[in-house]
């Protein structure tokens, strides 16, 4: 039933970043392809990796990072208590603690896997379970009080066992109780040949019209939608119990889907049209490189994004292209990015004396970014981006 449409080649893993003392060995890679499921709508990759070997004490990222994410948290929540007033939150995927911190800490647990990022919560003093996302997790959490209100950012598409997640969010949530998701928009990927978020994290990159049909499973629909611009633009789902008739379904929803399939996301043919894009995109993005590189330009990275794994490995671009990258998380300073083994540096300023270009790996912040490397730009400072097509800026 799922059809391949997209083939990315071998890949590491995404958030792998290498020492130093370990760049002799050699890494494991996997076949990174993608599909699109004709009976449900729904894209993923093909072959996918143990939730183990990549969300474990290790992990990388953090939400913290950004100021763009940290001001997208603090609204949300400030538009929660005044629409919801919730009483009990529970956060999956809380990462380092960006949106719950925002709530008083009796109305809100997280669950976080990944224990050095649980860690740094925890010592704020919520209540993290690291543990993963799970039917037995969520009747623990709720024993004596369910859920009104159950968010998840960016978690759920790298959770591969959609029945699971689904029935446990049933088990957790009230009778007037709502789940919000918010993942990147598979519409917004497709329109700005956002090949890279595709990687072995995103298990799924959803569309209105796939979840729509995967809730239908669990008695859930999805009555109100926002799309937002974070990390490359969203989805924001609020979703019921089908039985739940405290909700009216807002005509958003309805639009949306309409959009979509004004799109074509529910025929295959749409994505063998974006499969020739990707590779268009390829060759545009090394011609640009190839032309920087011929006339001895300094190229750096900015954000060593999980994402970039994805367009260096896929695009075979290494440090003969780009000296470095710069980028603020503590956690990949002086690794190496997986795959390419590009150098990862603390970042600095921009500074037009020792850089002439940027390849933007963190593009879904370049206006945070602009702003910050403003005195780059004035002095003719350029950027390199693939999204929507390679160009410079
Ligand atoms: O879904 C996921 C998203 C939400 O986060 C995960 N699977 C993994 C991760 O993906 P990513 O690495 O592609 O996410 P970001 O948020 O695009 O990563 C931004 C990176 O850039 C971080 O390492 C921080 C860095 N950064 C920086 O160095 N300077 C970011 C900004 C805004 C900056 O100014």
């Amino acid at each position: 039933m799922i059809k391949k449409f997209l083939d990315l080649g071998y890949q590491p893993l995404a958030n792998a970043y290498i020492d130093k003392k370990k760049l002799n060995y050699k890494e494991k890679k996997f076949k990174l392809e993608v599909g699109f499921n004709k009976k449900n709508y729904l894209v993923s990759i093909l072959k996918t990796v143990s939730k183990e070997k990549m969300f474990n004490k290790d992990y990388p990222y953090k939400s913290s990072e950004s100021n763009t994410m940290q001001k997208s948290f603090r609204d949300l929540a400030n538009k929660l208590k005044k629409r919801f007033k919730p009483k009990f939150i529970i956060e999956i995927g809380s990462n380092d603690g960006a949106f719950i911190k925002n709530f008083k800490k009796k109305n809100v647990v997280g669950v976080e896997p990944c224990k050095n990022l649980a860690q740094i919560t925890k010592r704020k003093k919520y209540t993290i379970y690291s543990e993963y996302w799970s039917q037995k997790l969520s009747k623990k959490i709720t024993k004596f009080k369910k859920a009104d209100l159950i968010y998840s950012a960016n978690t759920l598409s790298h959770i591969e066992n959609i029945d699971e997640i689904f029935k446990a969010v049933n088990n957790a949530l009230s009778k007037k109780g709502i789940l919000i998701i918010e993942d990147p928009s598979l519409l917004k990927c497709l329109q700005n040949v956002a090949y890279d978020q595709f990687y072995c994290e995103h298990i799924y990159v959803f569309s209105t019209l796939a979840l729509r049909e995967v809730l239908k499973k669990f008695k859930l629909e999805i009555f109100d939608i926002e799309t937002t611009k974070t990390h490359g633009g969203s989805n924001r789902y609020f979703i019921k119990k089908v039985e739940n008739n405290f909700y009216k379904i807002n005509k958003r929803v309805k639009n949306e889907i309409k959009k979509e399939l004004k799109f074509g996301l529910n025929k295959y043919t749409t994505y063998k049209k974006f499969e020739k894009k990707v590779k268009i995109s390829k060759q545009k993005l090394l011609n640009i490189f190839s032309r920087l590189v011929k006339k001895k330009l300094t190229i750096v990275g900015y954000g060593a994004t999980a994402k970039s794994c994805t367009v260096l490995n896929y695009c075979n671009i290494g440090n003969k292209s780009i000296n470095y990258f710069y980028d603020t998380t503590s956690y990949k300073i002086n690794k190496y990015l997986p795959g390419s083994r590009i150098l990862i540096k603390k970042y600095q300023k921009l500074d037009p004396k020792e850089v002439d270009v940027a390849y933007l790996g963190a593009w879904n912040f370049k206006e945070e970014i602009f702003k910050k490397e403003k005195a780059f730009i004035k002095k003719g400072g350029k950027f390199i981006t693939h999204v929507p097509y390679p160009k410079i800026i």
